[in-house]
């Protein structure tokens, strides 16, 4: 698999609770890199943008409530096999069902609240890295 890059996102609730840097750690220590990084406090459109594949879904409106309610830290980061690797160091949706060792199992507050968010593939990598950052602002 050659290297690879994904959008990874802090959420508030890591943010509030100022774990931001205990979770770049497992990033880093699972083999990625930071190649573009900031701190930005979504508004609704931008959150409706970012999640409009979830539209109609019950829990849309809290999504994106929640998503709007505090800093967040937009990512990209690169590696090896760098999207399927930030899924399995992030674990699964709900933090009562990801596996021991996981950021969201060790950080994760409930199904919403669960700490970050990780591109689910390469299409969606592509276009998630595209609304959130310029081509400047990567440097790889
Ligand atoms: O990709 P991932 O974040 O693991 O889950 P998705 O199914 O794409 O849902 C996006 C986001 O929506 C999830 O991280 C939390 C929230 N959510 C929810 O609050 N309740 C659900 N039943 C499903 C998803
Ligand atoms: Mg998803």
């Amino acid at each position: 698999m050659a290297s690879e890059r994904t959008l990874s996102i802090i959420k508030p609730d890591a943010t509030e609770r100022n774990i931001s840097g205990l979770i770049i750690a497992r990033l880093e220590g699972a083999g990625l890199r930071v190649i573009a990084q900031k701190r930005v406090w979504w508004k609704k459109k931008d959150a409706q943008a970012f999640y409009e594949m979830h539209k109609g879904q019950d829990f849309y409106k809290g999504l994106i409530q929640f998503m709007t309610s505090g800093p967040i830290v937009l990512q990209v980061l690169e590696g090896e096999d760098a999207i399927a690797r930030n899924r399995a160091v992030m674990g699964r949706t709900n933090p009562v069902d990801a596996e021991p060792g996981t950021i969201r199992k060790d950080f994760g507050v409930n199904m919403q609240r669960n700490s970050v968010h990780g591109s689910d593939s390469p299409e969606s990598a592509k276009r998630e890295i595209g609304l959130c950052f310029k081509k400047s602002e990567i440097v790889g």
